[in-house]
């Protein structure tokens, strides 16, 4: 596994009973399936260090060559969201008038949306997933990452996770193009916009689509013995 440039540690591995881990995968399971993107929001106040911590989950994502290749830009900034608002509602009025062929717009159709996005602006967080695609090394060369669409998918998993788990709602929200955030951001043209993260509360007596995931039949099979 390792060779002589590895430098290694002992691997922190609470070891639990077959019982207990049947457990918690089904604790966990009825966690995430009470999950449900969210997409009218309250204005309530959430404090930064729920935010902070689930921001240090998605930072222990697996990465291609631990290159951690993603940067979170917290904006809770009044003036900064709305420029966010506006900049994203334009996107979406052209999508939704023209450029969403029809076949798009009729999968979209059962959930209700359209260009309209005062989420962006009433939530008391966005959070802006970049990838980046390189970085710079000490002599400003450009230094490629590695999986960087899979190592932020990853980490952007883990951060919806640990955010339903604290009790908070989400929204992955991805205008397209999302371009007009690096400037709005100041982030880098090296680093590609990939999702805004809307967080907050709930508005009161929400109602979201009603909608059904599929089954375990539909979603897996197995190979698992030999013929
Ligand atoms: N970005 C648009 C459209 C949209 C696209 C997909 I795929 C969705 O699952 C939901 C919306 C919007 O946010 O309205």
């Amino acid at each position: 596994m390792s060779n002589d440039a590895t430098k290694t540690i002992k691997l922190s591995f609470a070891e639990l009973t077959e019982a207990q881990i049947l457990q918690r995968a089904d604790t966990f399971y009825h966690l995430m399936q009470a999950r449900r993107s969210v997409r009218e929001f309250s204005d309530r106040v959430v404090c930064r260090q729920i935010i902070d911590r689930c921001l240090l989950t998605a930072g222990s994502a697996p990465s291609g060559a631990n290159r951690q290749p993603w940067h979170f830009a917290v904006v809770s900034a009044p003036a900064i969201k709305r420029q966010i608002r506006l900049a994203a509602e334009k996107e979406e009025e052209e999508f939704y008038s023209s450029r969403a062929p029809q076949d798009w717009l009729e999968a979209l159709a059962p959930l209700g949306t359209d260009s309209n996005k005062p989420f962006l602006q009433r939530a008391p967080y966005l959070i802006v997933i970049f990838g980046q695609k390189f970085v710079l090394d000490e002599n400003r060369n450009k230094q490629k990452n590695y999986y960087v669409s899979e190592s932020v998918g990853i980490a952007t998993g883990l951060l919806i996770a640990a955010l339903h788990n604290a009790g908070l709602a989400t929204l992955t929200h991805t205008p397209s193009p999302m371009k007009f955030l690096n400037p709005i951001l100041h982030r880098p043209p090296t680093e590609k916009p990939m999702m805004i993260l809307v967080v907050g509360y709930p508005e009161a007596d929400t109602r979201v689509p009603d909608i059904t995931r599929k089954s375990l039949q539909e979603i897996v099979s197995y190979h698992c013995e030999e013929n």
